[in-house]
């Protein structure tokens, strides 16, 4: 499902305000609820009124690869500039360049994506093809049994929201794809101000604070490879079927430190 407005952009000219995206692998039997759910979410985006819903249904003929989500933990900070401390640490210990992290916030910092950017881990260079329509992840989707162990295991936590499960589903596909090092994600939700950093190293690594209230920046950067071939990460990433069907651990609060260390024994 992709939720957009028309906006008025500089000289009058029209340019689209993307309000909300959602994916999903499902059965026949689901899918009338599914997608009642998904044109209730369009229209009631804390974003504003989309003035174009756009639904596709394809069906997949592939059987879907499975995985598992990857570890969960939530890292807490005073302010924001600590959040994005911590995220830039995290993703410098993970090999990112400052180059390239920068590349990163200014994407994040304009806000407005319709998919992620694909940026180079070392020289910082955005790579997609398309960089109105960013890489759009899809054909993703979590099995029934997969999806219980994840809400009962959430809930403890108080963090049992669609938000929180279709992040951690989407982060999972992006970090199995063995091209792309990291991800960096600050909501686009104005009223959600929690971000993350993922990687197949670290997990999946929650940091609340990362934008303030009520501002409409954000989206998704994959920090990938110097010097990878994009065609093969993007056909992955938007057309191969990925089913999770095993939780990994979700724990609460960490510090960053404990995060890196327990990797890096
Ligand atoms: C989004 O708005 O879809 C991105 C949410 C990122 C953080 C989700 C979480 O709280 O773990």
């Amino acid at each position: 499902m992709r939720a957009s407005q028309e906006g008025r952009g500089e000289k009058q000219k029209t340019s689209e305000i993307h309000i909300s995206g959602a994916e999903g692998l499902y059965t026949l039997s689901e899918m009338q609820r599914m997608l009642r759910g998904y044109i209730e979410r369009a229209l009631h985006h804390p974003k504003g009124k989309p003035d174009t819903i756009t639904l596709t249904l394809e069906k997949v003929r592939q059987e879907p690869l499975t995985i598992s989500t990857l570890p969960l933990s939530t890292v807490i900070s005073d302010s924001l500039s600590e959040a994005r401390k911590i995220s830039g640490n995290m993703l410098r210990a993970l090999g990112i360049s400052k180059k390239a992290l920068r590349s990163a916030f200014a994407v994040l910092q304009k806000g407005n994506m319709r998919g992620a950017a694909l940026i180079s881990a070392e020289k910082g260079m955005r790579l997609e093809h398309d960089r109105r329509r960013g890489v759009r992840v899809s054909r993703l989707g979590i099995a029934k049994p997969a999806l219980r162990i994840l809400s009962s295991r959430l809930a403890r936590l108080g963090i049992n929201i669609d938000t929180v499960k279709e992040a951690l589903i989407l982060a999972s596909k992006v970090a199995s794809s063995s091209r792309v090092i990291a991800e960096l994600c600050i909501s686009d939700d104005p009223h959600y101000t929690t971000g993350y950093v993922a990687s197949s190293r670290f997990g999946y690594m929650r940091i609340p604070g990362m934008k303030q209230k009520g501002r409409k920046i954000g989206g998704r950067v994959f920090f990938v490879q110097e010097g990878s071939d994009i065609d093969p990460i993007i056909q992955y990433l938007e057309r191969t079927p990925v089913m999770v069907d095993h939780i990994g651990p979700c724990k609460g609060i960490q510090q960053a430190e404990e995060i890196l260390d327990s990797h890096n024994l």
